[in-house]
């Protein structure tokens, strides 16, 4: 009899999303994916995934899927390529890295990734590769530093109360984030406190969005100005009698303080600041006080500013004035970062991780590459590259210096990739990769606590490889140290990973799919002490010395040293002016994730094209109607786009949705043509939602 394949699987998400969704996934009867769900049996998934991730089979079987690898044969970027062997393509990296090293040193190869699969194997073993190799290594600052700093500022440990409990809170504050978007199951737990206890929703963003549009209340402020805000509740919270003063004395550095700063924080103030009206402030922190169980759920959107850290800190703040860590369903939580502690010696190396050797910062690439001196740390300039899951010429702020620095002909850049994307096109040396139904991996949730395995449910087709295949390879052609990670497959790597860090084994993990790692109640909501040494939440953070997870290795960056001492309105934004008059918010698309998935049709249709929306008082300044083509610009660039006129915007705001491919803009510049890279204080960061425009009919 021959062997019948299963109907069907589990797996988990890899994407860069918080939720990590526990999947099943589903087959034809000969074998190919059908579709993918959310497990019902993984209590945070609870059965419900994003529109994007269920139609997968688009994307596993999308006809423009690389296949083999590639080598330029046109200019650089022009797009014209040869199709190579795999061992012809690997011997030719490995040639030109060892190459690049005799000449300009081992720091000039720059191994460059990120979150495109967050699998742990997939993603970090390019550590590996670098630190036995000695090559430059990579200041992570794309994503999450402000909101981490800011967050770990006031708590001392990036982790809260368990996200679960959102179902049995009476009021959820979503602030900042856009779950409906971008982290699905947030809606489903708040949703089911809506419908079991009438728990009350509140969204804070900068316009409406579809998460707003599920809310009870929904404010919308300007851009960068939530500490204004979050002052001015606790103000309230303070003068009506809502402040839970015993917790304060217990659990909090200078209650007294705070009290008296935030004396003249009033909601007047704060209306000026935000835009919101003073009735709009004064209800939401009203239903704060009246509500012991709040839980406020704290997302990265309004981080990604110049005083991001300042504004996440303010608003974890709130909770500690009301004391609402202390019930279950309340509390603020951000990220759940700090409850895995994994051994990944094996994975990255990490003894061998040497921190003389400079860290470049993965927003400063179009700097880094057109030979900026600060950006490339006072080292060499980069000479090679290796990227693996994750498309700069896109994703990361000023593009005209990014297009110029891939475009370079003495740079060689080797791109891992899935598809063809605007970094590939600039490789060159083309490597195709497996999608994560195609290999082995585990993964961490971020907006949950669950450690899940991602087993292989099928066969990659002959040509693409997994990460892990392509840094073993290249290791082994580039007289490496040896390092035991180098000969291990992926399951190996889970393997070693779960045994030496006392989560059981591979085989345990393959039976129960993942591991329930929620610390226990007291620890959670931090009733044993927060994760500073003396215990206690911290209104007055030491800005230049934190326990933030994610540090430059130097001085701390930008003006850090005039950072609020207290929750502050900071005016370190890219204010509007007379040449800008306009704020540009980047906000991201439903159907596209960062830049994955803006290859698939589906997507691409539901999103339409590139859009600025703004009000219509602000359009008919400057002459534009709705439909209108329109230019956007500032000293970094222009960008030419569409306009779409609503009234649920911020006032002086502008939103444009989703990270498009440049293809997708007229003149081929996209919308990270007018982003900026200047890390962020204290710790860095790009500032992806904090760029001043102006805006005129095209
Ligand atoms: N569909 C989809 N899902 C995604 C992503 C995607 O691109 N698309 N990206 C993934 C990644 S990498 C990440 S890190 C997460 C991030 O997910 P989130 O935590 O949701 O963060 P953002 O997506 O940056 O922005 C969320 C919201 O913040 C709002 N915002 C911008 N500026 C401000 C501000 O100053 N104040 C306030 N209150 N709000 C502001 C934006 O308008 C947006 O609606 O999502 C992941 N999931
Ligand atoms: N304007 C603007 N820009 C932004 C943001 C914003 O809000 N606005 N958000 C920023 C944020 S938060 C982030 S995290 C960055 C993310 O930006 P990127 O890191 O570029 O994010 P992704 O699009 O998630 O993934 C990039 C690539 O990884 C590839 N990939 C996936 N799995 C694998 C694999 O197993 N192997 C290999 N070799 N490749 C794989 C995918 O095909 C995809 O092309 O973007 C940032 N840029
Ligand atoms: S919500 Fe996020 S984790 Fe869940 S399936 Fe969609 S992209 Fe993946
Ligand atoms: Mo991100």
């Amino acid at each position: 009899m021959t062997q019948q394949p299963p109907k069907s699987t589990f797996s988990a998400c890899p994407h860069d999303c918080p939720s990590t969704c526990a999947l099943e996934v589903h087959f034809y009867p000969h074998g190919d994916v059908r579709r993918l769900n959310g497990s019902k049996e993984n209590d945070y998934t609870a059965g419900v995934i994003c529109a994007k991730v269920a139609r997968y089979a688009e994307r596993l079987y999308h006809p423009e899927r690389l296949m083999k690898p590639l080598r330029r044969v046109g200019k650089k970027g022009e797009g014209r390529f040869e199709e190579i062997s795999w061992e012809a393509a690997l011997d030719l990296i490995a040639e030109k890295f060892l190459a690049v090293e005799a000449e300009f040193g081992a720091e000039s190869v720059w191994p460059y990734h990120y979150a495109g699969t967050m699998g742990l194997v997939q993603r970090d073993s390019i550590h590996r590769l670098r630190h036995i190799k000695g090559y430059s290594r990579q200041f992570d600052s794309f994503c999450t530093n402000m909101a981490w700093t800011g967050y770990v500022a006031g708590t001392g440990k990036l982790a809260g109360p368990d996200p679960r409990e959102m179902a049995v809170s009476d009021q959820i504050v979503i602030w900042g984030t856009n779950p409906v978007a971008t982290q699905v199951n947030v809606m489903t737990h708040a949703i089911a406190a809506r419908k079991k206890r009438g728990a009350k929703i509140i969204v804070v963003d900068v316009y409406q969005t579809e998460t707003m549009k599920q809310a009870d209340i929904g404010l919308i402020l300007k851009p960068g100005t939530d500490a204004a805000l979050a002052c001015a509740i606790m103000h309230v919270l303070f003068r009506d009698g809502f402040a839970d003063r015993a917790y304060l004395e217990k659990y909090t550095d200078c209650p007294e303080e705070l009290e008296a700063h935030l004396k003249d924080k009033t909601p007047e103030w704060a209306a000026a600041i935000t835009g919101l009206k003073v009735s709009q402030i004064e209800e939401v922190a009203r239903l704060i006080g009246e509500v012991k169980k709040t839980f406020f759920r704290l997302g990265y959107g309004f981080t990604r500013s110049r005083n991001g850290a300042v504004g996440m800190h303010a608003a974890a703040s709130i909770a500690a004035v009301t004391g609402c860590w202390q019930y279950e369903g309340g509390g603020a939580f951000h990220n759940n970062g700090a409850i895995y502690e994994l051994n990944k010696e094996m994975i990255e190396a990490t003894s061998l991780r040497d921190p003389s050797i400079r860290a470049l910062d993965q927003s400063l690439i179009g700097r880094i590459l057109t030979g900026d001196e600060t950006a490339l740390l006072g080292g060499g300039p980069v000479k090679a590259m290796l990227i693996q899951n994750t498309n700069p010429m896109s994703v990361t702020p000023e593009q005209d210096l990014v297009r110029e620095g891939f475009a370079r002909e003495d740079l060689f850049t080797v791109v891992h990739e899935q598809f063809m994307t605007e970094t590939a096109q600039m490789a060159d040396v083309v490597l195709p990769a497996t999608q994560f139904l195609e290999h082995d991996d585990i993964y961490k949730g971020g907006g949950h606590q669950y450690l899940m395995l991602g087993p292989k449910a099928v066969d990659a087709p002959d040509g693409p490889r997994e990460n892990l295949f392509v840094l073993n390879e290249i290791s082994r052609r580039v007289d490496s140290k040896y390092h035991p990670g180098t000969d291990m497959s992926a399951r190996d790597h889970i393997d070693w990973m779960l045994r030496n860090s006392g989560y059981g084994t591979l085989e345990e993990l393959e039976a129960s799919k993942w591991i329930d790692l929620q610390p226990d109640f007291e620890t959670a909501h931090y009733l044993t002490g927060f994760g500073h040494a003396d215990g206690r939440f911290h209104f007055r953070p030491d800005w230049g010395r934190s326990a933030a997870p994610n540090k430059p290795d130097g001085e701390p960056f930008g003006p850090w040293r005039i950072m609020p001492q207290l929750p502050d309105q900071w005016d370190s934004i890219e204010l509007a002016s007379e040449e800008h008059p306009l704020r540009l918010a980047t906000s991201p698309a439903r159907s596209f994730l960062n830049s994955t998935f803006n290859e698939t049709d589906s997507s691409r249709k539901k999103e339409g094209r590139p859009e600025a929306w703004l009000r219509p008082e602000d359009a008919a300044r400057f002459g534009i109607e709705d439909g209108a083509k329109i230019r956007m610009g500032n000293t970094r660039g222009v960008v030419t786009l569409h306009a779409r006129l609503v009234e649920t915007v911020a006032p002086g705001t502008v939103i444009s949705e989703g990270i498009w491919p440049n293809d997708a803009f007229e003149d081929g510049r996209g919308i990270n043509t007018l982003t900026g890279a200047d890390p962020v204080a204290p710790y860095g960061g790009a500032a992806f939602h904090d760029t001043a425009v102006w805006v005129r009919a095209a």
